[in-house]
């Protein structure tokens, strides 16, 4: 039967504070008191099976006495583990399982016999990907998406005060043609689908009549700021009630807004005859007079607004208490975000649901110290990619005014099958209800400003190798794009549309044909790697100001940015070499270097409504081997398991938040490669010194970026106290590390050309490609790629293989550091691809010419074969200085030693 809609503003017998002087000045009693609804936890006592193929586990009479014994939240998935392992690591090759499948949850619990006469449901927060549940042998139903909450009605099978049988089954197969799971969101994506109950599992009472306990697992409560103006806000309500009983019910539905002290500023309530069986919305308009705002991080303030239904004796049958914010977003094309007419930078990350050791079931304290984290890097903003994620980070983003970004997983594939051109009806039908959950559950939120509806799903033929790999010709995403826009528009015409995609304006090999998809949603925001997949640092201003040159009248957006960077791993110059993207070399010192340039670049675009960098934690996917870990991405500025914030995260705390910062770089780089080297603070005080084994170096300040460089420190041999100084309002802050330089470093220095990292000599040490000026780094092996290692070749008569496959070109110099002295040079050559005469080229120390004409091809005799030259040379004021300059074609080296005679 179509539910009864009862019009707003015809309250009848409504209280309503109106005019400044009419609002309530004490607190009411009992204005925010507890719900009648009972809700029981059903957190512990659960049994576990993960079985493909059992049957009948949904039968009372089963048996699950051998079922391993569980709490939910609950996966019993555990992806990921960083590289070399040990004790002391939470996961390790031992302790993973990526095992995707059917997985059985059992509990025998006894609710409250005062559950007896009332309506009983069934409350999933999550259940991945597809779950199946039964109650005392009952089928209740079914749920397809593994993050939205769903409830299902218990009602009838649950038997209060007595044992009953929760049966679940959930399915995280992955998605492939004829498998159970093949219509349902994500059919593909950088991450690891768990499975099981990750979020927790209620079960609720309420009176026959309640507020709407059935719509896509939303509150049933819908409430939005309609206008502010001159400090008076205009809340509209919408409740959906319904009478679940057999004969009607006449109920008094109240809305009322209750300030942080317990005083009610906005009431309205209006009766309702609802007949047995029936459901109704009764819309409530609340004026608050001096509405205090929900500022952001500025001032979050929350309201209380509570929904109650009352009896014919004025009994409270139901009731709803949730945090509103009164607010309002605007996103203007040229100036930003607004919000409350006030101009607000977003800095924001990217957050995936994960935690080493429990991946996603999380508890809500691991939320907590996730946000606290995030917060203390001085985010305003978090882009919860690329899902729906659960009450908790809301509720805290509402809490700490952060501005959310909400999105469904709709990530880069809508098909799973080769020619299939358009998304299959099941599939269209999961984004859809998929987008409906996603906005009803999150549509209170004041934190939540955006709904995405996609993310990459515009690879077109790019197909990034990644991915399944049985994509023919490229399906068109915008037919499914058009149809999710409509839906969230309908569902909440105030938030704007968003989308975040991959490739536009990107230059790929050949005329790649790539789909325009950022008209298809209000607002538009691009995942952009310049300096890590793709480009220069440097590329990503021009490339923004292009795409905004296109569409003028869209906001724009980056939706991601960053590198990876591994913690074992580090550089003496992230200029040396480009970085294994998808492969192993992606030093700690690189990740950093991209965050500087690209905040450089996202700071200088008024225009840009927000910027989230990627990612706030390195997170599981199985689609990786990086830096120095296995099915982990590597991108996130706090480790898996928490215990190490990157430098880069120090970079955003002392550029983004207020509070004091001051953090020497490359602390985990103990063991230095040379003697001589940069210093780099992240400080954001006014003044910060550096002092070497109780030295003083001096004291900078105003440093660009709250990044404060000593450039050429010569440390000394041994230990090498680093210590900053630095002299806040609320008192002085030191930082403090260690680095070692062995004694051999006083005696050689050498150099890995072209390398970022350096490779491995055995006995002897290189550091990676430093002290060089000019020309660009080169390799003659293979990178590796999405599921290809790298591929080495091997160079004959090279002492040092490794280190020879990398190298320098151009015209460059290097200007070594070094004692005065005299010294033996010794490069080494190694042609990548020349034939003989096609380069020749001299090499000057210190003016005087060493090597003319060199021709590496003629000189090898042989393709891969390395060619070594040494000569003598004296330093007196020290630097030496190294030209290699081009005759025929570009000058080359592989490596660099200069040692003491
Ligand atoms: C992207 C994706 C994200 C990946 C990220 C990466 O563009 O949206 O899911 O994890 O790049 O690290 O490559």
């Amino acid at each position: 039967m179509k539910p009864l809609v009862l019009a707003a503003l015809t309250a009848l017998g409504c209280v309503s504070a109106s005019g400044a002087d009419a609002q309530p000045r004490t607190a009411v009693a009992g204005a925010t008191a507890p719900s009648p609804r009972e809700i029981v936890a059903l957190a512990d006592g659960w049994r576990f099976k993960q079985d493909n193929g059992l049957q009948g586990a949904e039968q009372p009479a089963f048996s699950d006495a051998d079922w391993e014994r569980v709490s939910v939240p609950h996966t019993w998935n555990r992806v990921g583990h960083y590289v070399p392992t040990s004790a002391d690591r939470v996961n390790t090759p031992e302790t993973i399982n990526k095992t995707q499948g059917v997985g059985w949850y059992r509990l025998t619990f006894t609710p409250p016999s005062s559950f007896r006469g009332k309506r009983a449901w069934l409350q999933f927060d999550a259940a991945s990907r597809k779950a199946e549940v039964w109650l005392n042998g009952v089928r209740l139903g079914e749920h397809s998406g593994g993050f939205s909450a769903f409830r299902l009605d218990a009602t009838a099978a649950l038997k209060a005060g007595q044992a009953n049988l929760l049966v679940v089954k959930t399915d995280n197969t992955h998605p492939a043609l004829r498998k159970p799971t093949a219509d349902i969101l994500p059919l593909t994506g950088d991450f690891f689908v768990h499975g099981g109950l990750y979020r927790p599992v209620s079960l609720i009472a309420t009176d026959a009549a309640h507020l709407e306990m059935l719509d896509h697992g939303g509150p049933g409560v819908y409430a939005a700021t309609r206008s502010i103006a001159d400090g008076r806000a205009q809340v509209s309500v919408r409740a959906k009630v319904r009478n679940d009983g057999r004969s009607a019910a006449p109920i008094t539905v109240t809305a009322r807004l209750v300030d942080a002290e317990g005083r009610v500023v906005a009431e309205r309530s209006r009766p309702v005859s609802l007949p047995g069986g029936e459901g109704a919305t009764v819309e409530h308009e609340l004026t608050i007079e001096k509405a205090r705002l929900w500022q952001g991080v500025e001032d979050p303030y929350l309201y209380h607004l509570v929904v109650e239904l009352q009896g014919r004796g004025g009994q409270v049958l139901d009731r709803l208490d949730q945090a509103f914010g009164v607010r309002q977003m605007r996103f203007d094309p040229a100036t930003g975000f607004f919000l409350n007419g006030k101009p607000l930078r977003l800095k924001g990350v990217g957050l995936h649901q994960d935690l080493e050791g429990k991946g996603w079931a999380q508890s809500a304290a691991d939320i907590e110290a996730d946000v606290a984290l995030i917060r203390e890097m001085g985010a305003n903003s978090i882009r919860l990619t690329h899902y729906q994620h659960g009450r908790t980070v809301h509720d805290l983003a509402d809490r700490y005014g952060l501005i959310l970004w909400d999105e469904i997983p709709l990530v880069t594939l809508w098909t799973v099958a080769r020619g299939q051109m358009e998304a299959t009806a099941g599939l269209r039908a999961n984004a859809r209800r998929q987008l409906q959950e996603l906005i009803r559950q999150n549509y209170n939120h004041p934190s939540v400003a955006v709904w995405g509806i996609a993310n990459e799903v515009d690879f077109g033929a790019s197909l990034p190798g990644f991915l399944t790999g049985d994509q023919g010709e490229p399906a068109d995403p915008r037919p499914l794009l058009r149809e999710l826009n409509a839906l969230a528009k309908a569902e909440d015409p105030m938030r704007p549309t968003v989308q975040a995609n991959c490739c536009e304006g990107r230059l790929f090999a050949g005329d790649v044909e790539i789909p325009i998809v950022a008209p298809e949603t209000d607002l538009s925001g691009v995942n952009r790697y310049f300096g890590w997949y793709y480009g220069d640092v440097d590329d990503l201003g021009p490339h923004l100001d292009a795409t905004r040159r296109k569409r003028p009248a869209q906001p724009l957006a980056v939706t991601e940015y960053g590198a990876g960077g591994a913690v074992t791993m580090h550089t003496d110059d992230p200029r040396g070499g480009p970085p294994d993207s998808r492969g192993r070399n992606q030093p700690e010192e690189y990740m950093s270097y991209v965050h500087e340039h690209a905040w450089g670049t996202l700071q200088s675009k008024p225009y840009l409504w927000g910027a989230w960098l990627w990612n706030s934690f390195d997170f599981a996917t199985t689609v990786r081997r990086e830096g120095d870990a296995n099915d982990i991405n590597t991108k996130g500025l706090v480790t898996y398991d928490r215990k190490i914030k990157k430098d880069a995260f120090f970079f955003y705390k002392a550029n983004w938040s207020e509070a004091p910062t001051l953090h020497i770089n490359g602390r985990r780089y103990v063991d230095r490669a040379y003697r001589v080297t940069n210093v780099r603070i992240y400080s954001n005080a006014a003044s910060t010194e550096l002092s070497l084994n109780g030295r003083s170096l001096g004291a900078k300040t105003n440093c660009p970026q709250m990044t404060c460089v000593w450039e050429a420190v010569k440390l000394d041999l041994g230990d090498n106290v680093l210590v900053a100084a630095a002299r806040f309002p609320g008192g002085d802050q030191q930082d403090r590390v260690v680095w070692r330089v062995a004694p051999d470093a006083a005696q050689a220095i050498r150099i890995d050309s072209g390398a970022l990292i350096a490779a491995p000599a055995g006995a002897v040490r290189f550091g990676s490609d430093a002290f060089f000026e000019g020309g660009k780094p080169g390799t003659v092996n293979k990178a590796a790629d999405y599921g290809k290692a790298k591929e080495t070749k091997a160079i004959a008569d090279a002492a040092h293989p490794e280190v020879a496959a990398t190298y320098r070109s151009g015209d460059f110099r290097y200007r070594v550091p070094l004692d005065n002295g005299r010294y033996e040079v010794t490069l080494t050559f190694v042609e990548p691809g020349a034939k003989a005469g096609e380069r020749q080229f001299d090499v000057f120390a210190g003016g005087q010419r060493k090597l003319d004409r060199l021709d590496v091809a003629a000189a090898a005799g042989a393709p891969l074969t390395a060619v070594v030259r040494s000569f003598p040379a004296r330093v007196s004021d020290g630097v030496l200085d190294l030209e290699f300059r081009g005759r025929v074609g570009e000058a080359v080296v592989s490596s660099v030693e200069i040692t003491r005679r």
